[in-house]
């Protein structure tokens, strides 16, 4: 996997250091992984041993789903994991209706970094964010993932136009891929996801990763409560008393909806 640490033998008569095997891999330490895409239910893990995930969206083509950044975010923190929001393409303009939903973050503790990387705007800070750690960035196909990380490194990585009818942008990126750069930092460029689907995070842990709902979940009167209607419920009675946003309480059941579809198909 890609971050894993491996014990290499240089394979022998080959004296540039071409050429070798793997001998061992080191426990790996912390890893970010969602479910894949397609096909049998499986995980896939983007990258192992990093110190921070980048959620990397954009103002639009394509517009960012606060759904899949809600996901991308409850996966980070359930792998011990530091992230933050990078908002990119804001030279297109930032609707009100967004900005109303983007205040929600910092008032949940993630930082919202705006970007630009072809009217190169917030670079520098994007820049200070990434120095001296090692930074998954994920998100969906076609927000600019590749195009930032050119410009934080100052190096050619391919990207494609997005395309004008579906707006989904094309998939150039297919591998994982660690850029390493000075003092200790290295930036992991990843394929886009159609959608971030949860792997191994059990439907009564999900507002455990949410950090303005974690907090209230000690006051559920049952363990195993999904904070739907149940009675004695600590999250909706945070959720009446205004203490939750309601769009993050939509978005949590869409996600625990989500992940109950899934486990009833894996079935
Ligand atoms: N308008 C605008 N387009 C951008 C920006 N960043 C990237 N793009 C374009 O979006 C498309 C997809 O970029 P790419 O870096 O390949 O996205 P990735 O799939 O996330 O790696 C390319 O056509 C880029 O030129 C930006 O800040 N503003
Ligand atoms: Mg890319
Ligand atoms: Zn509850």
């Amino acid at each position: 996997m890609v971050g894993d640490w491996v014990e290499v033998e240089l394979t022998e008569g080959v004296d540039d250091g071409a050429d070798g095997r793997i001998v061992s891999v080191e426990e790996r330490k912390v890893w970010i992984s969602r479910r894949r895409d397609v096909g049998r239910a499986r995980e896939l893990i983007l990258a192992a041993n990093l110190d921070q995930v980048a959620c990397v969206f954009a103002i639009s083509k394509p517009r960012i789903k606060f759904g899949a950044l809600d996901r991308l975010l409850m996966a980070a923190a359930s792998s011990q994991l530091p992230a933050f929001l990078v908002l990119n393409k804001i030279d297109l303009g930032i609707p009100e209706e967004m900005e109303e939903r983007l205040a929600i973050y910092p008032r949940i503790g993630i930082e919202v970094l705006r970007c630009s990387a072809t009217a190169d705007e917030g670079l520098d800070q994007l820049k200070n964010k990434l120095e001296g750690k090692a930074t998954v960035l994920t998100g969906p196909s076609g927000v600019g993932k590749s195009s930032l990380i050119s410009k934080v490194l100052g190096i050619q990585i391919r990207t494609a136009p997005v395309s004008e009818h579906n707006e989904k942008g094309k998939h150039t990126t297919t591998a994982v891929t660690w850029h390493p750069a000075e003092a200790g930092t290295a930036i992991i460029d990843t394929p886009g996801f159609r959608d971030w689907a949860l792997w191994g995070l059990d439907p009564c842990e999900l507002a455990h990763w949410m950090p303005d709902l974690s907090g209230e979940v000690d006051q559920c009167r049952f363990r195993d409560c999904l904070h739907r209607q149940e009675p004695g419920c600590g999250v909706l009675a945070a959720l009446s008393e205004q203490r939750i946003d309601p769009l993050r309480y939509r978005s949590y059941i869409g996600i625990l909806d989500s992940v109950l579809e899934r486990q009833e198909r894996d079935r």
